[in-house]
Formats: C-alpha cells, sequence, structure tokens
C-alpha cells in the first residue's frame, strides 16, 4: 500500500472586488481544515486566487495584467508556502502566469511539502474565443489572455508516487490523458471553473455539464488506471454560475468522494497508489496491447478529414 490522504478544497465564488488576500484566507481555512485531518495533498482549483477574469473582455490585453501572478511564490501567496510547509502537507493550485518575457499562461503548480515546487504545468487546451464574441450570452476569453502551454504534460516523482497536472478543458481531451498515461501517471490532479449553462446553447444546463464532467474524468482514470482529483471553483461570480461537483476517482473509474456544495468545502479520501497497479498491468498494460502503427492521424492532423 502506498497511501496518500488527498484532499479536494472546492472554492466557492470569487467575485471580481475580491483580494488576493482574502482568498488566501479561505485557502489557509481550508488547509487547516486538512492538516486536522493528516492529509497528505490538498488540491486547489484552476485561477484558485482570482474570478475567473476570463469572462471580462478588456480591449487591451495588458488591461488584464491585474490577474496575473508575476513570481511564485509571491507576496499573496506566501502564507500558503509558509503553511503547508509547517503542516508537512503538498499543494496544487492554478493561477494565471505573465513570465519575465511577458508570456502568459494559464498555469498550475505541484508543491511538495517541504515547500519546493515539484512540478508546473501550463493549460493546453485553451478554449474560448479571442475576440469580443456578441452572440455569446458571456464571454470566455482565454484564448485572447493566455498562449497555449508549452511544457506539454510532465509527470513528477513525488513522495514516492508520480503525479501529473492537467487544467479544466484539458479533461475533455483523451489525448491528454493518455500522454500522462504513458508516463506512467498515479494520480492526476487539476482544477475547474466550469459555467452550469452553455453560453452558446440555450437549454444546457447543469445536468448534462456535469455529465460531460464525470464522463471525461472517469473515462480517463479508468482507461489510463489513474487516480483523478478533480476540483471545482463554483457557484455564483457577479452574476455568473459555476458548477461544483469536485470529484476524486478512482483508478477503476469510480467516483469515491464527491462535493455537496457551490461552497468552500473539503473532500477527503485515502488513495493508495498502488491501486493503479492492476489495471496498468492487465488490461491497459500499454507495452503489450496499444496498436501505434494505426494512431497516426492522432498526432498527424488536428481537425477532421472526411472521404471524398
Ligand atoms: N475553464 C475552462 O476551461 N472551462 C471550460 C468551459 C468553457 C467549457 C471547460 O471545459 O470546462
Amino acid at each position: 500500500m502506498r497511501n496518500v490522504r488527498i484532499a479536494a478544497a472546492q472554492l466557492g465564488p470569487i467575485q471580481k472586488a475580491d483580494r488576493r488576500q482574502a482568498v488566501v484566507a479561505r485557502m489557509l481555512d481550508l488547509m487547516e481544515q486538512a492538516a486536522a485531518l493528516k492529509v497528505g495533498l490538498i488540491v486547489y482549483p484552476e485561477l484558485a486566487l482570482t474570478t475567473f477574469f476570463p469572462r471580462w473582455y478588456h480591449e487591451d490585453v495588458g488591461d488584464a495584467d491585474i490577474w496575473f501572478e508575476r513570481e511564485m511564490p509571491n507576496a499573496a501567496t506566501a502564507p500558503l508556502f509558509a503553511r503547508a510547509k509547517q503542516h508537512g502537507m503538498a499543494m496544487s493550485f492554478g493561477y494565471a502566469e505573465l513570465t519575465p518575457d511577458g508570456h502568459r499562461f494559464n498555469a498550475s503548480i505541484l508543491v511538495d511539502k517541504a515547500g519546493g515546487i515539484a512540478g508546473k504545468y501550463r493549460k493546453v487546451h485553451l478554449p474560448g474565443h479571442a475576440e469580443l464574441d456578441e452572440a455569446r450570452a458571456f464571454q470566455h476569453l482565454e484564448k485572447r489572455y493566455f498562449e497555449p502551454g508549452d511544457l506539454g504534460f510532465p509527470v513528477f516523482r513525488m513522495h514516492g508516487g508520480i503525479y501529473g497536472m492537467c487544467i479544466c478543458n484539458d479533461r475533455r481531451w483523451p489525448e491528454t490523458w493518455r500522454v500522462l498515461g504513458l508516463q506512467g501517471v498515479e494520480m492526476v490532479v487539476l482544477g475547474f471553473n466550469t459555467p452550469s449553462v452553455n453560453s452558446q446553447k440555450s437549454g444546457e444546463g447543469p445536468e448534462t455539464r456535469i455529465f460531460h464532467h464525470k464522463l471525461s474524468l472517469q473515462a480517463g482514470a479508468y482507461q489510463n488506471s489513474t487516480w483523478v482529483v478533480a476540483v471545482a471553483k463554483a457557484g455564483v461570480e457577479d452574476g455568473h454560475p459555476l458548477f461544483g461537483a469536485s470529484c476524486i476517482v478512482d483508478p477503476d473509474g469510480r467516483i469515491v468522494a464527491e462535493s455537496a456544495t457551490e461552497a468552500d468545502e473539503l473532500i477527503v479520501h485515502d488513495c493508495d497508489l498502488d491501486a493503479t497497479r492492476f489495471g496498468k498491468e492487465t488490461i491497459f498494460d500499454f507495452k503489450r496491447h496499444r496498436r501505434v502503427e494505426h494512431y497516426g492521424r492522432i498526432t498527424g492532423q488536428v481537425g477532421v478529414e472526411v472521404p471524398e
């Protein structure tokens, strides 16, 4: 048994006017609850420090820099790093990253229990659009504010396990999971901000959207025999609802813990990383069963090519 006690630390809404210090205080509160339960790794959502700002249009992209972090840790997040280290707790959270040479990424990090950054990921699949789109019920401007991640889908050895990250929309793409699976990933941690309604399809509400969310997580977990920890930012941000449904999924694809609210909420589960072995050595023993000679289209083309 290689047991890791995991906490998915769901955050309720963060309003546009909320300051990072107030958000970090809420994150610390969840961390204290986790510490009391002897959690080994706490996972927070995508863009955990601010409201989901890609819903707001800035004509000048530089005006959106207020939502970005220029270094990590920084003054706002230092208390998180310090407290996690005191507790000997690893953590992961997402934030908007502005690099010294001016690149903007939707990023997440994995911090080990000694407080060092063990891994970084930059979101590869950016949903939405780059220009103001009045036809939508609300904006989703990730393609305006971020570049696609340039780090691929790396995995990291930490505390005796193999960990990977992805972010929100990445979870809908089987390519994400398989690239992580091909590196032996044992736990994928991810944060998400998913609107409860579809801005381009009236009538598609939370029931369908939570179904698609769980379908993606459960398929990714099962088909790669990995644990999955998916953590929401949820609730109504300045009139815009985001669903909750933070989940911990086992390597059989079963949801073993799920949040019940759209507020700050901790869900905890003991995850045995050795439970990933059976699937990896049998039905999803990639080395024995994959047929890469037939998979060329996966990397050889982007869009659909229909026959003549
Ligand atoms: N933050 C996201 O990536 N959200 C997308 C929404 C726009 C569909 C998601 O895939 O959940």
